[in-house]
């Protein structure tokens, strides 16, 4: 037993975000699927906004709210005192608030446009015998996200990571939301946004998140009968 548990769902992007940062500083951890769909009551104890991730520090309090913190960007804060090496956050100020401020630009404006609009839009129809909203998701591919592209294209500035040539939680954070995109569309268009499609084809085959994508196609191959075409 570890002493770390991630409470979650492997296709949600800021589960991903906290397995990648406990990858990364390779920190054990056992997994504790939640349906979020019908979250338990015992699980609504700890995570007062009804949200997943939660992790607990059996260290810190085995049972109940003790030894759990709610949200992905508390938690992997609290890795990084937790086990400081290797740093995922830059030291120099000005460069901590931007990866801060890129870690929030992804949870906020990538999940809410693209989790909504295309992972939603594909995968909760099925789960209710309904066909996936495939009009949506190519909607929000096609129209929505470009103007989120055209930014990180601009932030990446040609380099292979957002701060510098160190993997950051900016990294983390705006990997975890765009491997969920490029599970049904594939990376951004190479053509028009050469950097950030060659940040998602590094990503996709980075250590911290390939055993999560593995399940997360296992998942979708449950729920989807074919593949969707969103171009
Ligand atoms: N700010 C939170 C956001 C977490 C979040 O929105 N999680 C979604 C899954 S991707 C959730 O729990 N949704 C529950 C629901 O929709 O009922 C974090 O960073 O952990």
């Amino acid at each position: 037993m570890a002493d770390l548990v991630v409470y979650g769902t492997k296709m949600s992007p800021f589960v991903r975000k906290v397995e990648a940062a406990l990858h990364e500083k390779g920190l054990d951890y056992d997994f504790e699927p939640i349906n979020i769909g019908a979250m338990p009551d015992w699980y609504l104890e700890i995570s007062p906004m009804r949200r997943i991730p939660t992790l607990r520090d059996r260290t810190a309090g085995k049972e109940g709210v003790a030894g759990t913190i709610p949200d992905s960007s508390a938690i992997c804060g609290f890795l990084e005192r937790k086990q400081p090496a290797p740093a995922l956050y830059p030291t120099e100020a000005f460069a901590h608030g931007r990866a801060l401020w890129l870690e929030e630009y992804a949870d906020t404006g990538l999940a809410a446009t693209g989790g909504f609009g295309i992972v939603r839009a594909l995968m909760f129809p099925p789960m209710e015998g309904k066909a996936p909203d495939v009009e949506t998701a190519r909607d929000t591919w096609q129209n929505k996200m470009p103007r989120f592209f055209d930014y990180l294209e601009e932030q990446l500035g040609g380099r292979p990571f957002f701060l510098s040539d160190t993997f950051t939680i900016a990294d983390i954070a705006v990997a975890s939301q765009l491997l969920n995109f490029d599970l049904f569309a594939g990376p951004p268009d190479a053509k028009r946004w050469p950097g950030l499609a060659s940040f998602v084809n590094t990503m996709r085959d980075r250590s911290c998140f390939t055993d999560n994508l593995a399940a997360c196609r296992e998942a979708i191959s449950k729920v989807l009968a074919e593949p969707v075409d969103l171009s």
